[in-house]
C-alpha cells in the first residue's frame, strides 16, 4: 500500500492537466495544490518558485522526488507507478514514436505556436503611435517567413501521421497522446487554420474518455 500521496501543483488552464489526465488513466490517488495565473499577465504566482526554481507548471513530488517538465513528469509517472499501461513495451517500433512524440511536443511544436502567440501580442500590444507600425511590420514578417512555414509543414506532418495510426503510438492510447493534446487542444481553442478535420476528431476522442473528464473536473 502507498503511505505517500502525489502532489501535483497545478497552475490553472495549464500543461499540468496533462499530469491529472494521465493519473486519471492509472488510478493513481493524487493530492492538487492549485495556483492561479495573474489574470493580466497569465503568469504564474511567485509561490511556485518554492517548489521547483522555473516557477512553472506542472511540478509534483513523489516522496522525497521533486520532478518538472511535463515530459519527464509523464515519463516519471508511466514507469514508476504504470506497471506497464500508458506506455509500449520497449524496443518496439511503438515505443519509437513513444519517446518521438513525448520530445517532440514541447522539443519541436510548443515553440512554434508559442511564438505565435507572442507576435500577436506585439502587434495588438499597447505601444507608442511611432513603434506600432514598426512593430508590426517586424511581427508580420517573422510571421509569414518563419512561424507559418514551419507551422503548416508541423501540422501537415501530425496530419498526416494521425491518418496512419489511430494514436501517436499506435493502436493504443499512451502518454505520448498526453503530451501531445495541449498544442492540439490549445491551436484548436484558437481555431488555428493549421488544425484539420482528422486533430479535430483525435480531439473529439480524448475529450470523450471518462479519465480526460475526471481530470478536467478536478483541475477546475
Ligand atoms: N516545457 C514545460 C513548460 C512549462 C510552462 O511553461 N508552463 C506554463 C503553464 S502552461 C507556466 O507555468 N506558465 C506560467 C509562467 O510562465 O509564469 C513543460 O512542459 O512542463
Amino acid at each position: 500500500m502507498r503511505l505517500l500521496v502525489i502532489k501535483v501543483h497545478h497552475l490553472n488552464n495549464s500543461r499540468a492537466q496533462r499530469i491529472l489526465w494521465l493519473l486519471e488513466e492509472l488510478e493513481l490517488p493524487y493530492e492538487l495544490v492549485k495556483y492561479e495565473r495573474d489574470p493580466e499577465t497569465m503568469l504564474a504566482p511567485k509561490s511556485l518558485q518554492a517548489i521547483h526554481p522555473l516557477g512553472k507548471s506542472p511540478v509534483i513530488t513523489d516522496g522525497a522526488e521533486t520532478l518538472a517538465e511535463s515530459g519527464a513528469i509523464l515519463e516519471y509517472l508511466v514507469e514508476t507507478h504504470g506497471k506497464g499501461r500508458m506506455a509500449p513495451a520497449p524496443g518496439t517500433p511503438a515505443y519509437r514514436h513513444y519517446k518521438y512524440f513525448l520530445h517532440y511536443s514541447e522539443g519541436s511544436l510548443m515553440p512554434y505556436l508559442l511564438m505565435n502567440l507572442v507576435f500577436h501580442k506585439v502587434k495588438t500590444a499597447k505601444l507608442p503611435f511611432f513603434v506600432k507600425p514598426i512593430a508590426k511590420k517586424i511581427a508580420d514578417k517573422v510571421g509569414a517567413d518563419f512561424i507559418e512555414p514551419n507551422l503548416t509543414r508541423h501540422f501537415e506532418f501530425i496530419d498526416q501521421h494521425l491518418a496512419k495510426h489511430a494514436w501517436f503510438t499506435g493502436d493504443e492510447l499512451t502518454a505520448a497522446d498526453i503530451q501531445m493534446s495541449y498544442p492540439l487542444e490549445a491551436a484548436a481553442e484558437r481555431s488555428s487554420p493549421h488544425v484539420t478535420q482528422r486533430m479535430r476528431d483525435w480531439i473529439a476522442k480524448i475529450q470523450a474518455r471518462p479519465a480526460y473528464k475526471r481530470a478536467l473536473e478536478r483541475g477546475k
